[in-house]
């Protein structure tokens, strides 16, 4: 989802592969693709790539028109690197509370972890509401030159974590992610209901977002 909605920023073209998500992921002609058998992957002027980060930086080097990478001499570079990145930090803790919920029969699952999870998110959202809340004359988005892949990723990854945790307490964040989810790009991008890996039957939702 996240590259995905990366590629319709970009307005790039590409043709999209759904593989399921099973051990077909681990079949040898995907391990050609993604040898850890993960996706996303992305096969492109006939060379493959797989790590999501890596991708969003290739591609914005590839597809610069739309002005959503920084390149290098760029002031807002490392500030690009760093949010882009710490897309993955937030996905560590949904992906731990995923596994918990989809591996864990209910017995067993442990409250402690739920917490340490959910407080680990709400720190991120901190972060977030820290970096958002700097005073500068246009903080719409999470660099001061504007819009950009690091909206992409992080917003996307927050995406995935509000099936958890809510953005209560974050004003901020929660009128930035209002933001970058309104653009048509998103959603063309979000999986339609009963599609994807948050739905009913995959796997049990909290009943409502949790706070710890
Ligand atoms: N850090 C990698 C994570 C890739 C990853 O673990 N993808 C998960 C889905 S989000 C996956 O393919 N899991 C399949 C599996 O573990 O079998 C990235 O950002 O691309």
């Amino acid at each position: 989802m996240r590259v995905l909605w990366l590629l319709t920023e970009l307005d790039a073209p590409f043709e999209l592969a759904i593989h399921a998500f099973d051990a077909s992921l681990r079949d040898p002609q995907f391990l050609s693709c993604s040898p850890a058998g993960r996706v996303p992957a992305l096969e492109m002027d006939g060379d493959y790539y797989f790590e999501s980060g890596a991708i969003t930086e290739i591609l914005c080097e590839r597809f610069p028109q739309r002005g959503l990478g920084r390149p290098l001499g760029d002031l807002d570079r490392p500030d690009w690197l760093v949010w882009l990145h710490f897309a993955e930090t937030v996905t560590q803790h949904v992906v731990a509370l995923v596994l918990h919920y989809q591996v864990c029969p209910a017995e067993e699952r442990s409250q402690t972890l739920l917490d340490r999870e959910l407080a680990s998110l709400r720190q991120c959202f901190a972060a977030i509401e820290g970096r958002l809340s700097t005073p500068v004359e246009n903080r719409d988005y999470l660099l001061t030159s504007g819009f950009s892949a690091a909206d992409i990723a992080l917003g996307q990854a927050v995406w995935m974590a509000l099936h958890y945790a809510s953005l209560e307490g974050f004003p901020e964040t929660a009128a930035w992610y209002s933001r970058i989810t309104s653009r048509e790009s998103f959603a063309a991008c979000e999986p339609l209901p009963g599609r994807g890996l948050f739905q009913e039957g995959v796997f049990p939702l909290p009943a409502a977002p949790g706070t710890p």
